[in-house]
């Protein structure tokens, strides 16, 4: 009788726990939060900024796992950080002359330093001679210039000792010792993103990173995590404290619940140059690329893959077409300077955003999937064909495209383009456009 009445209790209680972790798989975003996805889509462009402690070392942000250098020895690093040039309006001022819209910033990276003044731990940039709270300075600077600010935070750490290390695929070189404790760690983590979202205003997304850690290896078969991440709980938290707050995590998988927006790094939604981007690009959620402006992401002293000024106007206008943002990385000094390489790159794609920003910002991906000479992109009736290179005898096909057409013109002069209409699609004739080296615009009015 007792184990009958003891069995139908475990199985009530193992129901209620099911219902539970279903409800909490269950995410219905609130206005404020499909509100903030819209504005992010709108704003098309943001600067991704990798910065801390690792940039002294000029070898790239992920120097302490790929040189095994030891936490006691890396440790040293701290009362040596000293950035001397950094000025948060300056790095604001780069965003803003490039035409972005938003910054995401390292708060915390692989090596586990936070650029900001936490609580739950002394590996912070408030505890070297610098001593300043670099993230409280940049949140002002954002806000006074009307930029958005989002921020990337690891989920995987090779310095602390409760970090699952046993299980991890990185950070097997830095001389812990101590157990893994999942639970502690994830206490660390929920304490910090609550200063993250209590103390620095309006965030505009969370940025995760780090999950892969704990996986096969992208394109495996299982890529399964080895570590119950408890996303459910950190998302939650967010959500709580931020509702609009979007959240996104580079796990390089198609999205899980409670996620806001999905990221592909170094590969424009579609593709798979990276060997990261198996997953499919999400119908759902707003979509975001990441790229780097030279081949680093942290500061690598001898690289000098610096992208040209073509290039990224390309790869943002590449990653519109495609429906997605581009969020485009510096990897300023170590004295808080960005380089003028990068800079003077950026102010001149900027000045390209400031004649075409119309046919990007606000718009969507276009009806017309991206071609070997372009993308589209569109708001309203109005298509504008993105023209990378000059037409292969002076004429563009538009296959199966089917809406009547008012008038098509080269956006940038308003040249009229001469276009007929039949059933295999439209036919624009582009002799006499002198295409930019760029991208030419040609822009199609719709009835
Ligand atoms: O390991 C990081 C890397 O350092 C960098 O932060 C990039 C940015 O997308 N993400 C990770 C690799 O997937």
């Amino acid at each position: 009788m007792l184990v009958s009445v003891l069995s139908k209790f475990s199985a009530c209680i193992g129901g209620l726990a099911l219902c539970i972790s279903l409800q909490a798989q269950v995410y219905t975003p609130t206005p404020a939060n499909l509100e903030a996805r819209k504005t992010f889509q709108d704003n098309k462009y943001g600067l991704f900024i990798h910065w801390g402690l690792s940039s002294m070392l000029g070898d790239g942000e992920w120097v302490m796992n790929n040189r095994n250098i030891k936490v006691e020895d890396y440790k040293r690093l701290l009362p040596a950080f000293y950035p001397a040039q950094f000025d948060a309006d300056k790095w604001v001022q780069t965003a803003k002359n490039a035409g972005m819209k938003y910054i995401v910033f390292i708060t915390r990276h692989h090596d586990g330093f936070s650029n900001w003044d936490t609580k739950q731990s002394d590996w912070k940039i408030t505890n070297t001679p610098f001593k300043r709270d670099v993230l409280k300075e940049l949140a002002a600077a954002c806000k006074k210039e009307g930029i958005k600010l989002g921020l990337y935070y690891s989920t995987l750490d090779w310095y602390r000792d409760d970090y699952p290390h046993e299980t991890g695929r990185t950070g097997q070189g830095t001389g812990r010792t101590g157990k893994g404790n999942y639970a502690s760690y994830l206490q660390f983590m929920k304490n910090q993103l609550t200063e993250l979202l209590t103390n620095y205003g309006e965030i505009m997304s969370i940025w995760f990173d780090g999950h892969w850690d704990q996986t096969n290896p992208e394109g495996a078969h299982d890529r399964s995590s080895r570590i119950d991440w408890r996303y459910e709980e950190i998302y939650g938290l967010i959500h709580s404290l931020q509702p609009q707050c979007m959240i996104g995590n580079n796990h390089h998988l198609t999205p899980l619940p409670g996620e806001d927006f999905q990221m592909f790094e170094r590969d424009l939604p579609g593709e798979n140059k990276s060997g990261l981007s198996f997953q499919e690009a999400s119908q759902e959620v707003p979509l975001e690329t990441c790229e780097t402006i030279n081949g680093a992401w942290g500061y690598n002293i001898t690289d000098r893959k610096y992208k040209t000024v073509s290039q990224v106007i390309q790869l943002l206008v590449g990653a519109a077409g495609r429906n997605a943002n581009l969020l485009l990385n510096v990897g300023p000094m170590p004295n808080g300077q960005i380089q003028p390489e990068f800079t003077d790159t950026l102010a001149a794609a900027g000045k390209w955003l400031e004649k075409y920003g119309e046919t990007i910002y606000g718009t969507r991906g276009g009806p017309i999937a991206p071609q070997p000479w372009g993308v589209s992109t569109q708001k309203g009736r109005k298509i504008y064909l993105h023209v990378f290179k000059q037409p292969y005898g002076n004429m563009i096909l538009l296959p199966g495209f089917k809406e009547k057409v008012k008038q098509v013109q080269v956006f940038i002069n308003r040249q009229p383009v001469k276009f007929k209409q039949q059933a295999e699609g439209l036919i624009l004739q582009t002799e006499g456009i002198l295409f930019d080296s760029a991208d030419e615009v040609i822009e199609i009015e719709l009835r």
